[in-house]
C-alpha cells in the first residue's frame, strides 16, 4: 500500500456519501436526497493534511511537492477515496443493492462510515423525523462481518478438507480464502493475533469462525465514523449518544453540504475559505480589501450564510472534513515517507541543488513498513547500493518508518 491507500466511504442510503466524497476532492458524483442515488462507486483524490519535512528544517519556501500541494509546513499528500452505492440492513442477503456494494468495497484499506445524524432518515434512506442513529453504527458493521463470514462458511467444509491435505498453516489458509480482499499473509497473522485463538483450524466451530472473522474485519478495515449533516438542529442528541455508547470508535463531527457550498462560495469569489478551517471571510469583514471579494446583495444568501455561521462554525467549530480524512489516516497508522536524491539537502537534483526546490516525493505507507518495502514501492526492482537517512547514516532494509524515524530516505543506485 503506498499512496494508492483507499479510502471507502461507506452508510446507508441519503446519509452524505457522495457529498462528502465532493466535499474532500474535485468530483462532481450526483448527490440527491432520496436512497440509492449512488449506483456504481466514484472514485477519486482526496487530500490528506499532514506536518511536512520541510517544517522541521525550516525549508518550507523551498518546498515543492511532486503531488498535492505544500504551504507553510502544511502539506496535502494525494489519497484516493471510493465512495459506494448505500447499504440497507440485510444487505449481505442481497437486500437493496446488497452485494455489488460489498464486492465494491473489497480493496478498501480503511472506511469511514457515513452517519446522518440529523434523524431525519431511517435504515433505509428515506425521509422520517426523530430516528435514532445509534441503530445504524451497529448494524453496518454486522452486514460486513456477515457477509466475509457467509462467503467463508459456504466453502468451509472444502476448506477445512485442503487444510488437512496440505498440512497447511492458519495464516496459509486463510490468507487463500481472503486474499480477494487484498489481505496479506502479514495481515492475516495480526487478524488472528487480535483473535487469540489457537485451536487447530480444521476443530473450529460457528463461533470460532466468527470470532476470527471480526478481528480480520477490524484488521482489514478500520473503521472510522463521520457524523455527517450536524448543521441539522436536533444532530446533537445523536451525536451524544453514539459517542457516549461508543467511546471507543473515532468519530468526527461533518457538515459535508456545508463544505460543498463553501467552496462553492469561494469560487463565486463571495468568501475566503481554506479548507476545513474555522472561519471564513465575506467582504463585510475584509475591511482592509485584502481578499478582493464580491459584496453579498442576495438577502437568502446571507442568511443562509448566517446560520452557516450559527449552526456549524459557531457550535462544532469547522465542517470537520480535513479531520475526517486524517482519522482514518490515523486508525490506519499512515505515516508520510519522503524519498529525496540528497539527503543533506533534501532535494531531488542529481548536482544536491535546491533549484527544483526540496521533499518532491511523499508516499504514505502503514507504521512499521520496512525500509525496504518502501524501495520496492518507490523504485521497483531498480538495483540500490545503500541506503541513507538523515545525516547520510546508513539504513538497513530491515529498519522500520515511524512519524520522524526513517521517515526521510535516500535510495543510492548501484553505478
Ligand atoms: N443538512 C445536510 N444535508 C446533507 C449533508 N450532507 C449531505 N446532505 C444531503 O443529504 C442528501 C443525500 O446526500 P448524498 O451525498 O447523495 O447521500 P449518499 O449517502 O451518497 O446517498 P446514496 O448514494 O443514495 O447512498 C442530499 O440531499 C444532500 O444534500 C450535510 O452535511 N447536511
Ligand atoms: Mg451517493
Amino acid at each position: 500500500m503506498g499512496n494508492d491507500a483507499l479510502i471507502g466511504l461507506v452508510g446507508k442510503p441519503s446519509s452524505g456519501k457522495s457529498t462528502l466524497l465532493n466535499s474532500l476532492t474535485d468530483a462532481t458524483a450526483k448527490t440527491g436526497a432520496f436512497p440509492f442515488t449512488t449506483i456504481d462507486p466514484n472514485k477519486a483524490t482526496g487530500y490528506l493534511q499532514i506536518d511536512c519535512a520541510c517544517a522541521r528544517f525550516g525549508k518550507q519556501d523551498l518546498c515543492r511537492p511532486n503531488y498535492g500541494s505544500c504551504k507553510d509546513g502544511k502539506r496535502y499528500v494525494p489519497i484516493m477515496l471510493l465512495d459506494v452505492a448505500g447499504l440497507v440492513p440485510g444487505a449481505h442477503e442481497g437486500r437493496g443493492l446488497g452485494n455489488k456494494f460489498l464486492d465494491d468495497l473489497r480493496h478498501a484499506d480503511a472506511l469511514i462510515h457515513v452517519v446522518d445524524s440529523s434523524g431525519t432518515t431511517d435504515a433505509e434512506g428515506k425521509a422520517t423525523a426523530g430516528y435514532d442513529s445509534l441503530q445504524d453504527v451497529e448494524w453496518l458493521r454486522s452486514e460486513i462481518l456477515r457477509w466475509i463470514e457467509g462467503n467463508l462458511k459456504v466453502k468451509w467444509g472444502g476448506i477445512k478438507r485442503r487444510h488437512v491435505s496440505t498440512k497447511s498453516t492458519a495464516v496459509e489458509t486463510l490468507r487463500n480464502q481472503f486474499s480477494g480482499y487484498g489481505a496479506t499473509g502479514q495481515l492475516v497473522q495480526r487478524a488472528l493475533d487480535r483473535s487469540k485463538v489457537t485451536a487447530p483450524l480444521e476443530s473450529w466451530d460457528d463461533d470460532t469462525i466468527e470470532h476470527v472473522v471480526s478481528a480480520f474485519v477490524d484488521e482489514k478495515f478500520p473503521t472510522i465514523l463521520a457524523l455527517n449533516k450536524i448543521d441539522h438542529p436536533d444532530a446533537d442528541r445523536c451525536i451524544y449518544r453514539i459517542q457516549r455508547t461508543h467511546p471507543e470508535i473515532p468519530t468526527v463531527l461533518t457538515s459535508a453540504k456545508t463544505e460543498v457550498f463553501l467552496r462553492r462560495l469561494r469560487k463565486q469569489k463571495y468568501i475566503y475559505y481554506e479548507e476545513g478551517a474555522s472561519e471564513f471571510i465575506t467582504k463585510l469583514e475584509d475591511t482592509e480589501q485584502q481578499y478582493d471579494l464580491r459584496e453579498i446583495e442576495d438577502e437568502r444568501l446571507q442568511e443562509r450564510i448566517d446560520q452557516i455561521r450559527d449552526m456549524v462554525f459557531y457550535r462544532w467549530s469547522d465542517t470537520g472534513i480535513l479531520r475526517a480524512l486524517q482519522e482514518a489516516a490515523r486508525a490506519l497508522n499512515l505515516v508520510a515517507v519522503f524519498t529525496v536524491r540528497n539527503i543533506h539537502t533534501f532535494s531531488n537534483n542529481t548536482d544536491g541543488s535546491s533549484s527544483a526546490g526540496v521533499f518532491r516525493d511523499c508516499i504514505l505507507v502503514r507504521q512499521g513498513t520496512t525500509v525496504g518495502s518502501v524501495l520496492r514501492k518507490t523504485m521497483g526492482d531498480i538495483p540500490v547500493a545503500f541506503i541513507e537517512g538523515l545525516d547520510g547514516m546508513r539504513v538497513s532494509k530491515d529498519a522500520t518508518v515511524d512519524y520522524k524515524k526513517n521517515d526521510i530516505l535516500c535510495f543510492k543506485m548501484s553505478r
